[in-house]
C-alpha cells in the first residue's frame, strides 16, 4: 500500500523539477560587413559568425517596393561560420534578415542593413 503513495511523490518530484537548458541558446558573434555598412559594391561574401554550433535555416534580403529574394548560404549543416556567396546586393539600402535554429531548439534571428552606393568609393 505505501507503493503507490510513493509513486504518486514521484511523480509530484518530477513535474515539479526545473526544466534546465542544458544546450546554448546561441546569439551571433560577428557579421561581416557590420551592419550600417555603406559599401562602393555589392561585397562578395556576407559572413554570419555564431557563438555556438547552429543552423541557419534562411537569408533574405527585403529592399523597399521590391519583393524579399532568397540567399543562398553554405553549409546547410551545423556550424559556427556560414557564408552567403556573391549576394548580389543591388543599389540602396538592404535589409538582410537572417533566421536559424540554435542547438537547444530555439530558432533565433536578427538582421543587418547593407548600403550599396557606388559613389562611396569616389570619395576616396
Ligand atoms: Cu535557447
Amino acid at each position: 500500500m505505501p507503493s503507490s503513495i510513493l509513486r504518486t511523490l514521484l511523480g509530484a518530484l518530477i513535474l515539479v523539477l526545473p526544466a534546465t537548458a542544458s544546450l546554448a541558446h546561441t546569439a551571433v558573434a560577428t557579421i561581416s560587413p557590420k551592419s550600417g555598412s555603406v559599401l562602393a559594391q555589392s561585397p562578395p561574401v556576407i559572413e554570419i559568425t555564431f557563438q555556438h554550433e547552429a543552423r541557419l535555416t534562411s537569408v533574405i534580403v527585403v529592399q523597399a517596393g521590391k519583393p524579399e529574394r532568397k540567399l543562398e548560404f553554405l553549409p546547410k549543416g551545423s556550424a559556427t561560420v556560414f557564408k552567403v556567396s556573391n549576394p548580389n546586393l543591388p543599389i540602396g539600402r538592404n535589409d538582410i534578415q537572417w533566421k536559424a535554429l540554435s542547438k537547444d531548439g530555439h530558432a533565433v534571428n536578427g538582421s543587418l542593413v547593407l548600403t550599396i552606393e557606388p559613389a562611396a568609393s569616389k570619395a576616396n
